[in-house]
């Protein structure tokens, strides 16, 4: 349905994966100057002993020998080993003022930190200054605070175990709970809403779950581009004739057709595996009430033959079922179609092939995570499963799809700003100190903090803040007040060109590098999607002679803090991993015993996860069925006109690194800057395809916040529903607008309105 006549836009036939995929990792390395070094690297991703690809955190198959294609995991890694430097000669070259004018893509593509830097105001430049000289500023800076809750320490997700268990350590030894992390903007509600259902935050199937599955329900996730890796698990569960169901306001090629690089067959003969048999074009924001119309469909076929519900299960293992039914009962089709966008016949079509069958999986990812309710959306899902006893048993389950690497291992280690009391009364007995009880912020709260001048002191493992986070106008602003942003990455980004008072880089190891500490060549360990705790090795000589590793840079300020400080030796954990595992083993004993020596069983270990062996750590100490409350309201105000943007991620890049300007699966080519919408829409407010339209925050009185110059291009979405990139349309998307119960920002259901470019206001 694409207008030819817009350059850069055109209907995308082939399947995903193929040979596009093949020449795009090539296009990857060549352009990232990583061509012999890279491709050995990528050889080491996802290896008994190699290194953990910084790709997505889906696991590794059972049989790593087989190097595993995946053209977004070499990109990753590309991207990482590239031989580009962003020196300090570099920085003298360029005010930050300069920097600031440039794209996400140019500022990155200076490619890797060499040296530790601080900003000159006097010059607006970035100079390199030694590594004690920016431990000792940082240091300084946080015993200036007056209240150790001044100061925020973000994290994203791809600091190993052990980098973000001495993180937590130093914030929490410091005196604050503040661990705003990238979590708060991404998977926050399975945090938040799985516990309340199933006593844990976290999925509960594994990989071989999949190969007993005959029906997986994908929710809002995009694997072909976020998790390319899970389409080789897809692709076989469709070949042996599982039955896959896709439900989506966008229809996304990879769950459509995939063709599968690993097979020759299917490449030599342009083949390709269908992959969902049917597909629902769900409203933006109406899972949860597609997923009330399942549940109430299936009441209605088990109150006429029966044997559709699991009532051994049910009466066993659940609490909350005749709530749910009597709900359920009231709820009025008319709702449920105006809800979901769907109609009764679809809604009860997809909930026949799933009273059918036997064990069924549920994967969802940020299309179901990043709205007003989602925390309760969450736990609708978990109630579909709950009615057919789909948790806790061979080839079924609840998969959430995690976003970084290691995000839901960073969690599992403490990066968490409202810490459960078992964690904290750990941390005591363990290290003799007492740790901070205040919960602390999450992003949201940290960006309010700095703007109010609550918060003085910014520390960032790893991400870029302020550009992931909502609303620039605001956010930006808020970095602007700090006294110090103390970041430390691999890469320079836009976050670290919004300085303040003062600010440091330091530069770090990344995951494909060796880290040489104590004389010892040192493993990580990760967590991946499915509580998969495993060892990670660089190979790579670092990209530069000063970097340090995560572990050593935070025990480094934590030496500079706490001076020499008698419950910790910082400086020996810097120098020693296996110490450092061994005091999260003193600290979680029953996840983490005997650490050491269970990662180094090739494959790693899984932590105990309740549901998956049905043990319920509720309140209940079921499983509970819980009824959909909404909080949010909803984000049109009943206005016809205004519309709901969804952000989303294109092929071509990881969160707001953007590696390139193709999206090659949904026909997008050298350039960003396109907004999709359905054609009837289009008509209804007079404007066409390829026009230029600016995107204006709805509910804005400012008036402030719109996305500018974007080109209309037509395709198959619901009504009043659009979709663009992210994080090109961060601006519209209000910092309060969030799901009220986990903070995580609504980026996927932002009201907007769309009115035809104003010349001269690019
Ligand atoms: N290559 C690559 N890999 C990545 C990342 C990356 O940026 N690039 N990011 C990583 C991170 S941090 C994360 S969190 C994951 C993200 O992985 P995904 O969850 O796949 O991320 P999104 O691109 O945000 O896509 C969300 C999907 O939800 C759909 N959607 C939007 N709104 C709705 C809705 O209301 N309902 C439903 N049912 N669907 C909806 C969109 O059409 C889209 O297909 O990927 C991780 N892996
Ligand atoms: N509109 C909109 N906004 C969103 C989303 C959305 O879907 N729509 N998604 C949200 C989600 S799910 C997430 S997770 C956040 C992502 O938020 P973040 O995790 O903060 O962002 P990233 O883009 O992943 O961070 C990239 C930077 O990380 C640094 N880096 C890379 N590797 C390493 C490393 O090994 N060590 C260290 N120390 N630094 C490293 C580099 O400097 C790079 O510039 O964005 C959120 N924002
Ligand atoms: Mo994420």
């Amino acid at each position: 349905m694409s207008d030819p006549k817009i350059p850069g836009v055109r209907d995308y036939d082939a399947p995903a994966g193929g040979w596009g995929a093949l020449k795009a990792v090539a296009g990857a390395l060549a352009d990232q100057e990583t061509v012999i070094e890279g491709g050995k690297t990528l050889l080491r991703a996802n290896q008994p002993e190699g290194f953990d690809c910084p790709g997505c955190a889906w696991p590794d198959p059972k049989h790593t020998s087989s190097f595993e294609f995946c053209e977004n995991g070499a990109k990753a890694v590309a991207w990482e080993a590239t031989t580009k430097r962003a020196t300090p000669e570099v920085f003298a070259r360029h005010t930050v003022s300069e920097l600031l004018t440039w794209s996400d893509h140019q500022i990155e593509d200076l490619g890797r930190l060499t040296e530790p830097m601080a900003y000159d105001p006097a010059d607006d430049r970035y100079k390199a200054i030694p590594w004690d000289e920016a431990f000792s500023r940082a240091g300084a800076a946080l015993k200036a605070l007056s209240d150790p809750n001044q100061a925020e320490f973000y994290a994203s997700g791809r600091a190993s175990n052990e980098a973000a268990f001495l993180y937590q350590l130093l914030g929490r030894r410091f005196g604050t709970n503040n661990f705003p992390d990238c979590s708060n903007m991404c998977h926050e509600p399975t945090s938040v809403g799985l516990p309340d259902s199933i006593g844990l935050g976290k999925g509960s199937v594994t990989l071989e779950d999949f190969d007993h599955a005959d029906l997986i329900l994908c929710f809002g996730h995009n694997p072909g581009t976020n998790h390319p890796r899970m389409m080789a698990t897809l692709r076989e569960a469709s070949r042996r004739g599982a039955t896959i169901l896709a439900f989506n306001p966008l229809k996304e090629r990879s769950l459509e057709r995939f063709a599968s690089p690993q097979d020759a067959v299917e490449m030599a003969t342009l083949g390709s595996t269908p992959i969902a048999s049917a597909y629902y074009q769900v409203t933006i924001g109406g899972d949860a009430m597609l997923v009330q119309g399942m549940m109430k469909a299936l009441l209605a076929m088990e109150a006429q033959g029966g044997g559709v519900l699991d009532h051994a299960f049910i009466a066993e293992h659940t609490a909350g079922f005749e709530a749910l039914m009597a709900q359920l009962e009231a709820l009025d089709w008319s709702v449920i179609e105006a809800g979901s966008g769907l109609s009764r016949a679809r809604i009860e079509e997809a909930a026949v092939v799933y009273a059918k069958s036997k064990a069924a999986i549920l994967c969802y990812g940020m299309g179901l995570t990043q709205h007003r309710d989602s925390s309760g959306t969450v736990q609708q899902l978990v109630n579909l499963l709950l009615l057919k006893g789909n948790i806790g048993r061979p080839g079924a389950g609840i998969c959430p799809l995690r976003g970084h690497s290691n995000v839901q291992g960073a969690r599992t280690v403490g990066v968490w700003e409202k810490p459960p009391a078992a964690l904290l009364d750990s941390l005591r007995d363990v290290f003799g100190f007492e740790p901070p009880r205040v919960h602390g912020h999450t992003v949201v709260e940290a960006i309010a903090a700095m703007e109010q001048g609550r918060a003085k002191v910014f520390v960032g493992l790893g991400g870029n803040f302020a550009v992931a986070a909502p609303d620039p106008t605001r956010t930006f602003a808020a970095m602007r007040q700090l006294d110090m942003a103390v970041h430390i990455a691999t890469k320079p980004n836009r976050t670290h060109l919004l300085v303040g008072k003062a600010a440091l880089l330091l530069p770090c190891l990344g995951r494909t590098e060796m880290d040489m500490r104590g004389g010892v060549r040192q493993s990580v360990t990760v967590e991946d999607s499915m509580s998969m705790v495993h060892a990670s090795r660089g190979l790579n000589p670092p990209a530069s002679e000063h970097l340090l590793s995560e572990p050593a840079i935070v025990a480094g300020l934590a030496e500079t803090v706490f001076g020499r400080d008698p419950l910790i030796d910082w400086g020996g954990l810097a120098n020693d991993y296996d110490a450092v595992r061994a005091l999260i083993a003193g600290v979680f004993p029953s996840a983490f015993a005997d650490y050491n020596d269970r990662v180094r069983v090739p494959g790693g270990f899984r932590l105990p996860v309740g549901p998956s062996d049905r043990v319920w750590r509720t309140a209940s100490g079921k499983a509970n069925f819980l009824v959909f409350d909404p909080k949010g309201g909803d984000p049109r105000r009943g206005d016809p006109d205004v519309l709901l943007l969804t952000t989303l991620r294109s092929h071509d890049q990881y969160n707001t690194t953007v590696y390139g300007q193709d999206d090659r699966y949904r026909g997008v080519f050298g350039r960003r800057d396109v907004v999709f919408a359905n054609p009837d829409d289009m008509a209804r407010l007079g404007l066409e395809a390829g026009a230029k339209v600016d995107l204006l925050a709805a509910f804005d009185d400012g008036g402030a916040r719109i996305a500018r110059g974007f080109t209309l291009v037509a395709r198959d979405i619901p009504p009043g529903c659009l979709a663009a990139y992210y994080p090109e349309t961060n601006v519209v998307i209000a910092l309060d607008d969030h799901d009220l119960r986990s903070g995580t920002p609504a980026y996927k259901s932002a009201p907007v309105r769309l009115r035809k470019h104003e010349a001269g206001l690019n």
